[in-house]
């Protein structure tokens, strides 16, 4: 609304009381129970026409949103960093800024008294952050709040961190808009903005289809747009192994597509961290076992558990991780003492999803372990590994300034593991409501929601309000203070089974924006039918970036000046 960007402020101090609406439980309570057809689907946008962009009470309107409107010259504005600090975080934000903020394509066709509210120009932005530190690396407790004003007498952007800057510039170049007569213009602002999660992630699989640099660079520019930051990035899974392993080589020269050609080299990889830790964006690693693992079997065969039939004899297939076999973690060891190495962010991504017991029950070496160990089922010989697993990551960062912080799958709470309480865990499964939320945060384990985002999944017709009308994010509203800090965020995720580099763009943007809105935003943002001229118009903004992202609401355009 008023503040012109589809990623609403956290808080806006100065235009509140224009802003707030709370009338939202009675929409989603609707469309919930409206039974999902399609043309239901199609009826609930009735009330906002797409050809018309954005409605007029929905524009920026001088009379409506602000006092004063500004103008900006193309050739003279500049971005001024005002801070000691001379991190290249600022720098090259600051210089992202200034080659994106006349790329705008937001157009407004204001009425002619539109000049009655030009009072002035904006010569330049100041860029003030408080902490003279320039982070070697994006964290989970990074301050990415930011205050940005823009008034007759100055336009500053402060931040206590430089994350605030990367979030503030993003906002700034947003709310840039183009009139047919007067040129560029900026409204008078006053935000004070911060997220409402910190973890705020997409996951991007590159193993069921292979994943190349320019999709993952252009990916993270996405999502320094929707104020993500994090790249969950699932890189191996059963079907192909694409990233280079140097202590075991066979890995990918096996193990990746296109007869191990279909590779992410150590340096790839390292500059997809420092191109994300420019935009405010952390990487954390899958290394999903000790299920989806049967890409690791193209070359290392013994590592994997022969499946059996009833009858006792090999049925040629083969399972999960083995389980006992000392080789196993030594295997195991020795691949995380590169890996760790390279992704360097304190947290890593376990995996322990979907594991298929059954391979496990039947093997003879692993029945003779449980004898030993007196374990009743095969859950606890998974218990066992991820114990082991863990124990190899804790002492492999024992060096590190913080220890690695393990994330896993919502599997490892279903079938109650005893792992370390200071594991997070991804819900991920569409049946979770919030009782077996409650159930999980009693167990004292923080939380990312992925339910409600599964960005592969499509449906005809206009299918973004079920990643916006999360249910489970509003119902989070409602736990107690100790149960809400214990969910970090959430994560859409992009599985790549049926979507390929051809066509990932346009499947994950812009529909991975409404779930940014609820992530990023204050929890009064979410009203039903003001979200959808501002996602729509967020999809403009992201086309005038150069993204090829998808149609979201059916017919429409996107206004562009006529001259
Ligand atoms: N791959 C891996 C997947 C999924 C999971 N893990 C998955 C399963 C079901 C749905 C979506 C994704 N494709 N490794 C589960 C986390 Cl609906």
């Amino acid at each position: 609304s008023g503040s012109y960007t589809c990623l609403e402020p956290g808080r806006i101090a100065k235009f509140e009381n224009k802003h707030s609406h709370r009338l939202l439980h009675k929409i989603i309570d609707a469309e919930d129970n409206a039974t999902s057809t399609d043309a239901n689907d199609y009826n609930t946008t009735k009330s906002f026409q797409w050809f018309d962009a954005v409605p007029v009470e929905d524009l920026p309107q001088p009379a409506l949103n602000a006092d004063r409107i500004f103008k900006m010259n193309k050739k003279s504005f500049r971005i001024t960093n005002k801070s000691d600090s001379k991190c290249d975080i600022i720098t090259d934000s600051i210089l992202r800024s200034m080659g994106l903020v006349f790329k705008t394509i937001s157009y407004v066709n204001y009425p002619d008294r539109i000049s009655e509210y030009i009072t002035g120009d904006i010569q330049s932005l100041d860029v003030i952050v408080r902490s003279s530190d320039c982070p070697k690396l994006p964290n989970i407790d990074m301050d990415e709040s930011y205050k940005l004003v823009i008034n007759s007498e100055e336009a500053i952007l402060e931040a206590n961190e430089v994350w605030g800057i990367v979030r503030g510039l993003e906002t700034f170049t947003q709310m840039v808009y183009i009139s047919e007569n007067q040129g560029f213009l900026i409204n008078e602002t006053h935000v004070e903005d911060y997220p409402r999660f910190k973890h705020r992630g997409v996951l991007l699989d590159s193993a069921r289809h292979f994943l190349p640099m320019d999709i993952i660079l252009q990916n993270l520019d996405a999502m320094c747009q929707n104020k993500f930051n994090v790249l969950h990035w699932h890189l191996i899974d059963d079907q192909s192994f694409p990233l280079e392993c140097k202590t075991y080589p066979n890995l990918t020269l096996k193990g990746a597509y296109n007869s191990g050609t279909y590779v992410l080299n150590h340096n790839d990889v390292t500059e997809v961290i420092s191109y994300a830790r420019l935009r405010g964006i952390r990487v954390i690693p899958e290394f999903d076992t000790p299920g989806h693992v049967f890409s690791w079997g193209k070359s290392y065969k013994e590592l994997l558990t022969p499946c059996y039939s009833v009858n006792g004899t090999l049925d040629g297939g083969y399972g999960p991780l083995h389980p006992t076999r000392p080789e196993t973690y030594t295997f195991i060891e020795n691949f995380f003492k590169e890996y760790l190495e390279l992704f360097p962010d304190s947290y890593i991504h376990l995996g322990g999803d979907e594991v298929p017991f059954s391979c496990w029950e039947h093997e003879p070496d692993i029945k003779i372990f449980m004898g030993q160990m007196g374990y009743m089922n095969s859950v606890e010989v998974w218990n066992y590994y991820e114990n082991r697993l863990l124990k190899i990551i804790s002492s492999l960062t024992t060096r590190r300034a913080v220890k690695s912080t393990p994330i896993f799958w919502q599997e490892v709470l279903d079938f109650r593991l005893y792992i370390p309480h200071t594991a997070v865990v991804e819900v991920w499964k569409s049946d979770v409501t919030i009782e077996k939320i409650l159930e999980y945060t009693k167990t004292n384990h923080s939380l990312l929601i992925a339910s409600c985002w599964y960005l592969d999944n499509v449906k005809y017709g206009i299918d973004w309000h079920r990643f916006y009308n999360c249910r489970l994010l509003d119902q989070i509203e409602m736990l107690n203070d100790t149960d809400k800090n214990m969910i970090l965020g959430g994560e859409v995720c992009m599985w790549t089974e049926f979507v390929d580099e051809q066509e990932i763009m346009p499947r994950l943007w812009p529909r991975a924006s409404a779930a940014a809105e609820r992530l990023w935003s204050n929890e009064s943002v979410f009203v039903g039918d003001k979200a959808a001229p501002r996602i729509e118009e967020h999809r403009c903004r992201m086309i005038g970036r150069g993204f090829k992202v998808g149609v979201l609401n059916g017919p429409g355009f996107c206004r562009r000046p006529l001259k």
